[in-house]
């Protein structure tokens, strides 16, 4: 998994969606249909197996869906590598908040940030009426959409490993990007100026010293 040995995430999202569900499932694999609203920025971690000899430590910080912790919770999007952004299946009026979080967040974030959106509680057998909207705005962002229930425990796990993919394949382009001709090889020394340059620049030196 490249040089990573840990990874930071938030996720965000309005009240009730299930964020902290999500992350519950995740960290301990359980679920409750009574939870408490979060009123603070709470701090789960845990380690996950990436092949036969490495594993990465996953931390995920638990945003409060409140609208009055919006501010508060901005404050995490430089510090994270991962944002997921969650809504409810069974909730249109997640879909303004989308749009809104969503400008937000694109410009707060560093350049390599991954965000993905999250449809939680697919076990509930409704419609989301602003699917249609949601999808556009995953394309005009360029943001992957997962769909998982808490409850079940379906594609939890599959969702976090999504992310930290995206993670490593855009700190991958961008280490790319940043390897042009224009920037020097720190393996190779530095090349000498010419000899005329050289001499003018030595005497420059030495007089400055006198
Ligand atoms: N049916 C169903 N219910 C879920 C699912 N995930 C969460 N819930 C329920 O939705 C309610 C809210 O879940 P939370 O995890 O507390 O939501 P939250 O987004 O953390 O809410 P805030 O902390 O207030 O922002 C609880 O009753 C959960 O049991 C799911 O996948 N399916
Ligand atoms: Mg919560």
């Amino acid at each position: 998994m490249d040089d990573m040995d840990s990874v930071k995430l938030l996720v965000v999202g309005e009240k009730s969606v299930g964020k902290t569900s999500f992350i519950r499932r995740f960290v301990d694999d359980k679920f409750t249909l009574e939870t408490k609203s979060s009123v603070c920025m709470n701090y789960f971690y845990r380690r996950i197996d990436i092949d036969e000899d490495n594993e990465l430590l996953v931390h995920i910080f638990d945003a409060p869906g409140e609208e009055e912790y919006k501010f508060f919770t901005s404050l995490y999007y430089k510090s994270v590598q991962g944002i997921i952004v969650m809504y409810d299946a069974n909730d249109t009026s997640s879909v303004e908040d989308m749009q809104q979080r969503i400008k937000d967040i694109k410009q707060k974030i560093l350049s390599d940030t991954v965000i993905i959106f999250v449809k939680n509680k697919i076990d509930v057998d409704g419609k989301h009426g602003a699917e249609i909207m949601i999808e556009k705005l995953a394309i005009e962002n360029q943001i992957t959409r997962m769909s998982v229930s808490c409850l079940t425990g379906q594609n939890v796990e599959a969702t976090i490993r999504k992310v930290i993919e995206e993670i490593v394949n855009r700190k991958r382009k961008l280490r790319e990007e940043w390897q042009p001709s224009n920037v020097r090889d720190k393996s190779e020394p530095p090349k000498m100026p010419k000899k005329r340059t050289y001499f003018k620049l030595m005497i420059k030196r030495i007089l400055k010293k006198l």
